[in-house]
Formats: C-alpha cells, structure tokens, sequence
C-alpha cells in the first residue's frame, strides 16, 4: 500500500518529473529503504536487579506516527539472548504474565511498555546493570523497519527519580 501511495504522490506532481530520478527507480528505492522513522521510541527504560538475580524488565513509549500498521516481532540485545514481551492478566483473582509473540502498533497508535501491564522481560542477564547507565536494545517490526533503543538503567526502588523536576 505505501508504495503505491508514494508512487500516486509523485504522478501528481510534475515538478519531481524535472529530476533524474525515474519512477520506476524512485518506488524500488522506497521499497527497499530502511523504514525506521515510522515509530517513535521514548522514555526507555531497564531496571537493576537485585544481588543473584538474572531477570529484569524494561518500559517504553512506541508511537506509530505513520499511516501503516505494524507489529513488534523481535527484541534484541547484547546482554542476553531472550527477552519477552510479556502482558498482565487477571486469571482467578490474581495477576499473571502471560507472553505476547508480537506487539501490534497500530497506524496512529500509542502502546506503552509499563509496570503492571505490557513489558519487556528480559532473562539470563549475567552482566550486571548498573545505575545511572544506559543499555541498548533493537526492536525489530515486519513492516516498520527496526530500531535501535537506549534505555537508561534505573533502581525499582526509585523508578521515578529522574521524572521530579
Ligand atoms: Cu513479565
């Protein structure tokens, strides 16, 4: 859909005729062209562990601001090989994780990543993460293209420090 979009755009204005760049060579670009400014990735976060401890959970903001939908397949990073994304449910009065394999991003949408509700779970970390620094993770889309992440490291037991201005 999006490249007959932009192939329709440039029908319609003449002036992009002017340039050396054919049509046809112009719609095989866009297809292959990284798509990494359709999401917008913010206020991430991963929090330290406590001594003996190799799972932890990360938060953040994704914002679709493009006009295709699309779905979070894959995270990756270097201080492990598995990370989740997990969703609280409500199942007999109490409150479980249960694992998503994707995370849909709606065209227009906002999905948070955030305490209580979905998150990122990240297992096996045998580096220790240290306060104050920052880590960095990929998030990989089928249709959005993939993108780099810094997530600052922060203590659960004073998640919001930074936020008090
Ligand atoms: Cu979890």
């Amino acid at each position: 859909m999006k490249r007959f979009h932009a192939v329709a755009l440039f029908l319609l204005v003449p002036t992009f005729f002017s340039t050396a760049i054919s049509v046809p060579s112009l719609a095989q670009e866009l297809s292959q062209s990284p798509k990494n400014h359709m999401l917008t990735i913010s206020d991430a976060y991963i929090r330290t562990m406590p001594p003996g401890q190799t799972v932890t959970a990360a938060f953040l903001r994704v914002a679709n601001t493009s006009d295709m939908d699309c779905k979070i397949l894959l995270a990756t990073s270097e201080l492990t090989n598995r990370i989740e994304f997990h969703e609280h449910v409500h199942s007999g009065g109490m409150m479980k994780m249960r694992e998503k394999k994707t995370v849909s991003v709606d065209a227009g949408q906002i999905v948070d990543f955030s305490p209580g509700a979905l998150h990122l779970m990240i297992f096996n970390v045998k580096a220790p993460l240290v306060e104050g620094n920052t880590t960095k993770f990929e998030l990989q889309t089928d249709r959005c293209g993939d993108y780099p992440v810094e997530l600052d490291i922060r203590s659960p037991l004073r998640p919001k420090m930074k936020d008090h201005h």
